[in-house]
């Protein structure tokens, strides 16, 4: 039998958004089309043949949550704390004209229209679990391209060492943020390994659609090893920063919200544990899986750091 070098083995994972990224191509150039010239009507295909179909499953077998689960039960404290009523608040909110700003310890400082980006980094499908800390998880077939593209484009300065992403600060817009329990704009944060990781994208659709107002469009992050509240939603700036970012949630709870949140059944949150999970449409909870299940892309992120002292 013939020896393949180890450096050679493809993990299953990054051989299937490989495969999955070029189906994702026809789905890009029209996402962007479909911004440009229609102002992304909220319920258009934009792929001629839609990546993902019900029924798929992700890397361990595990079937993809529908449509409908994962557009009608969500977290976006800026529409509503109650999940079922994100998506009717969020369903007017207009995506067009969006503006994404990247800047601090950068070469490059940028302005880019959601349309020029969507344009500049094709999207390619990346099939995630997605963990909230809440206890319970989906499984979505996403559109979008890795952070670290753009990141590149940018060129960071020798002294960043962190990520700093922000919501859109509009309470006219968005009705949550009117309620000052919160310290607004949402605010999250990555270290710039992790946000150069190639499984960290920037998200602008899934199951081969535009992302809706309540997923976070037109662009919102998805890091997967992570709890669901680091995905920021609705970006407007990102900066490479030198000191580590204070998100929304350590601000409002520091003892239960860290600023690394990997998902980690060892690790429970002060009010309950992290052990299992209930996946969206089952009935039995699960075990929740270290890393999320991507333990074998990011633990290196994190050899020799203590995971209880750094949650
Ligand atoms: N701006 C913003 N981003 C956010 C949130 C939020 O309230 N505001 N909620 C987070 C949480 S707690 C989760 S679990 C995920 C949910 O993403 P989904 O609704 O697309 O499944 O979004 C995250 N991103
Ligand atoms: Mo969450």
């Amino acid at each position: 039998m013939m020896k393949i070098p180890s450096s050679e083995i493809t993990p299953e994972s990054i051989y299937r958004s490989r495969r999955q990224f070029m189906r994702g191509i026809g789905a890009v150039a029209l996402a962007g089309l479909g911004l440009t010239a229609c102002g992304a009507p909220a319920d258009s295909f934009v792929a001629p043949e839609p990546g993902a179909v019900a029924g798929q499953a992700d890397e361990l077998g595990d079937p993809l949550n529908s449509y409908q689960q994962i557009t009608t039960y969500n977290n976006f404290y800026e529409f509503s704390t109650d999940k079922q009523a994100v998506a009717p608040l969020a369903r007017d909110f207009q995506t067009t004209p969006w503006t994404v700003t990247i800047g601090g310890l950068v070469k490059k400082p940028q302005m880019i229209a959601i349309e020029d980006l969507l344009r500049r980094y094709p999207a390619e499908e990346r099939i995630y679990r997605l963990r909230c800390v809440e206890g319970w998880s989906m499984v979505i077939p996403w559109l979008g391209f890795p952070l670290r593209f753009l990141l590149a484009d940018v060129e960071p300065q020798a002294g960043a060492r962190y990520v700093r992403f922000e919501t859109l600060l509009d309470p006219e817009r968005m009705p949550g943020q009117r309620d000052a329990w919160y310290n607004w704009p949402y605010v999250e944060g990555l270290r710039l390994d992790e946000a150069m990781h190639d499984l960290t994208i920037l998200s602008t659709g899934l199951y081969g659609r535009v992302l809706l107002p309540q997923n976070g469009a037109p662009l919102r992050l998805v890091v997967p090893w992570k709890y669901g509240f680091k995905s920021i939603k609705s970006i407007v700036k990102i900066d490479l920063v030198a000191e580590q970012p204070t998100s929304l949630w350590m601000a409002a709870a520091p003892q239960e919200y860290g600023f690394y949140a990997n998902v980690n059944p060892n690790v429970p949150h002060p009010r309950w544990s992290q052990a299992t999970e209930r996946r969206i449409g089952e009935f039995e909870r699960r075990p929740t899986l270290m890393f999320n299940g991507y333990g074998e892309q990011v633990a290196a992120l994190y050899a020799g750091m203590d995971l209880r002292a750094n949650y």
